[in-house]
């Protein structure tokens, strides 16, 4: 397969091209080796819950050894790899809000609380006393409060307050308000044990329950308590792509999610010891990039440049320019210590859930932090003298980042009158027709980047804003599409208008995959501040993502859904099809109960049409497409008509 075939991207065809004249193997590889792969598995209809099994539905043998059918199966599997996606986001969130306590109760020292206004507001809404008490007092009780939030022994989460009301309702009725992160993964996993919840429409229910409680508990307490702990992102310039990397400097990547390593390691590298270090060894200085998520919340809170996105992990290694890589936790592909020993990087875990085989580990501890990451920098200033043959691609972009919720707001608004009053004012008045966040991954299975950005430049030309997070803001940076200058040629008219007159690209960079709940934060504020419906479900707004790889795609998906979104994923990676009801159910009926639905399209150009027509079918249900020829054809006036 030529390297145009394996990704859109020049610097990662250039990277791929190299990589298979050394004989080297990266994940396209790997995936051509799987062919063919299993058909059963892509249509879900395959069943290893039980030692009866693994069992598999085909015409001759339509039930499992236990008798289950094609539907629960489906919906079991499917209900699963939610449950692995929540708890996955949460278990992060959960990690933050440990490090988050510490830091209050000064047992975390290399950590404070960047944003006290945050931590006020914060306060407030979850019910601490913020009069005559200090920062650390009151985010002790915030701390508290939030960590209680995984594994609340009663009650809902604090969080789906923030909802719309009616959603709230809605939730309540169906009775999917989400319990404790932990339970409803729990019950996730039991629900799908061998004969528990075999009602395949009650499991998926259940789906939604779960992954509720990501979005509005997990994710969500992440993003905010991240905020607070290391600065709420505001727009700053970055730049994305493997030309960040430097021939003359000590290159150190950061990979996986929590910027709870990242964080320190940019520290680390500013110091003055080390960078005379890395002098001394001939380096001009230590340049820290990222990859994947942790990649996207240091551009969002520093500008820290961006080597790559998912499918770039093996690349950046194989330019020979990397010192070390840390990594923390999700996405980190087992095929990197491979890669890393081909050449001099050192390849470092640092969570101990997360490790790999061969692979030297250095665990970080909150409470000794920044020696740690100093010791990371340490060993990458040390391992420069070991290069070999260096190829860095040229290619980067510049990028803004740093569009998080609070900072929309002021940009709409301004300082002293913050709001989504503009935002709302130009979606009713029609020169933004409604707004997609295009989210998550990169799949060998699909040239890399290529739907995110075709589906994203075809959005913006008919007006609608895009925001964007995880791997798919890494592949619209690539591009220039979330740097203002380049990217509003590509925009619509009235987008463009606006863009100009706010000073925003018309792709706003919205941070890692945690940070999609920033998404379900803006909606919610577009719904308060008034005109456009009452529900998440009315706006004309969507979600996209047709190169989704991980389990954590599935579960924004379905917080999306049961949010109130359409949300639309490629064919190839939703593996429900092999189940007529469960496909019905998820991508029609559900509508009815939550008011959103799934929809499949893998073609860029069909997705945009489809949620195009969705986006203007719900700006005719609120009745801001004022059409005024319309107005002829109605009864009325043809009764007139045919009097005169
Ligand atoms: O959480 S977008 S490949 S890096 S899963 Fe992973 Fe997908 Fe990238 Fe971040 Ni999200
Ligand atoms: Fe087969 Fe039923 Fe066991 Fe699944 S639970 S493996 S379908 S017997």
């Amino acid at each position: 397969m030529d390297a145009e075939e394996r990704s859109f991207d020049k610097s990662a065809q250039e990277m791929i091209t190299r990589m298979a004249e050394a004989g080297q193997e990266n994940a396209w590889d790997r995936l051509a080796a799987q062919m063919p792969q299993c058909g059963f598995g892509k249509q879900g209809i395959c069943c290893r819950i039980c030692m009866m099994g693994p069992c598999r539905i085909t015409k001759k043998a339509p039930l499992g050894v236990c008798g289950a059918n094609a539907d629960t199966i489906v919906a079991r599997n499917f209900l699963r790899a939610i449950a692995a996606g929540v708890s996955a986001h949460s278990d992060h969130g959960r990690t933050v809000a440990e490090v988050f306590l510490a830091t209050a109760r000064g047992e975390a020292g290399d950590y404070q609380l960047k944003d006290t206004v945050k931590l006020h507001k914060l306060a407030v809404e979850l019910g601490v006393e913020t009069k005559n008490r200090s920062a650390n007092e009151i985010a002790e009780d915030v701390g508290k409060i939030a960590l209680a939030e995984f594994g609340r022994p009663e009650g809902t989460q604090l969080m789906v307050k923030r909802a719309p009301k009616p959603r709230q309702e809605i939730w309540d009725k169906l009775g999917i308000t989400p319990r404790a992160v932990d339970r409803e993964v729990t019950e996730s996993l039991h629900r799908t044990h061998m004969g528990v919840d075999q009602d395949y429409k009650n499991i998926l229910m259940h789906a939604s329950r779960v992954a509720l409680a990501d979005g509005w508990g997990g994710s969500m307490l992440a993003t905010e308590l991240q905020d607070v702990l290391f600065g709420t992102p505001y727009p700053g310039r970055g730049e994305i792509n493997m030309g960040v990397l430097k021939e003359d400097e000590v290159n150190i990547i950061v990979h996986g999610h929590e910027p709870i390593l990242s964080e320190m390691i940019v520290a680390a590298s500013q110091d003055g010891d080390l960078l005379a270090e890395a002098e001394k060894v001939g380096a001009k200085g230590i340049n820290v990039a990222g990859t994947c998520c942790t990649a996207n919340e240091l551009l969002m809170r520093h500008g820290i440049p961006i080597a790559g996105n998912f499918l770039n992990q093996e690349l950046v290694v194989a330019t020979g320019a990397i010192e070390l890589m840390a990594v923390d936790v999700q996405c980190i592909m087992q095929g990197l210590a491979n890669i890393a020993g081909c050449y001099h990087t050192k390849l470092i875990t640092t969570t101990d859930k997360a490790r790999m085989q061969g692979v030297e580990h250095i665990s970080m501890d909150e409470k000794t932090a920044l020696s740690t990451a100093k010791e990371l920098v340490k060993m990458a200033i040390d391992n420069y003298k070991n290069r070999g043959q260096v190829h860095i691609p040229k290619d980067k972009k510049p990028a803004v980042g740093g569009f998080s919720f609070e900072s929309i707001n002021y940009m709409l608004g301004g300082r002293f009158r913050a709001s989504f009053r503009p935002l709302n004012d130009n979606i009713i008045n029609g020169r933004i027709r409604g707004i997609v966040g295009v989210v998550g991954c990169t799949n060998p299975k699909i040239p890399q980047d290529i739907t995110h950005i075709q589906l994203t430049r075809k959005l913006i030309k008919r007006d609608i804003l895009v925001l964007t997070t995880g791997c798919a803001t890494i592949a619209c940076g690539k591009q220039g599409l979330t740097n203002p200058k380049e990217a509003l040629d590509w925009a619509g008219p009235g987008l463009r208008e606006v863009c100009e007159t706010v000073g925003i690209p018309p792709v706003l960079a919205c941070g890692s995959c945690v940070d999609n709940t920033r998404l379900l934060v803006s909606c919610s504020e577009i719904v308060r501040e008034g005109g456009l419906g009452e529900d998440i479900s009315d706006l004309p707004m969507a979600g996209a993502c047709l190169e989704s790889m991980s389990e954590k795609a599935f579960a924004i998906g379905q917080y999306f859904v049961a949010s109130g979104a359409l949300v639309v994923f490629a064919k190839e990676s939703m593996p429900v099809l092999g189940s007529e009801n469960v496909c019905k159910y998820l991508f029609e009926d559900i509508e009815k109960d939550l008011g959103g639905h799934w929809a499949v399209e893998s073609d860029p150009a069909k997705a945009a049409e489809m949620i195009i027509a969705h986006i203007e079918a719900k700006r005719d249900a609120l009745g801001i497409n004022k059409k005024a020829e319309r107005k002829l054809y109605d009864m009325e006036d043809r009764r007139a008509l045919a009097v005169e």
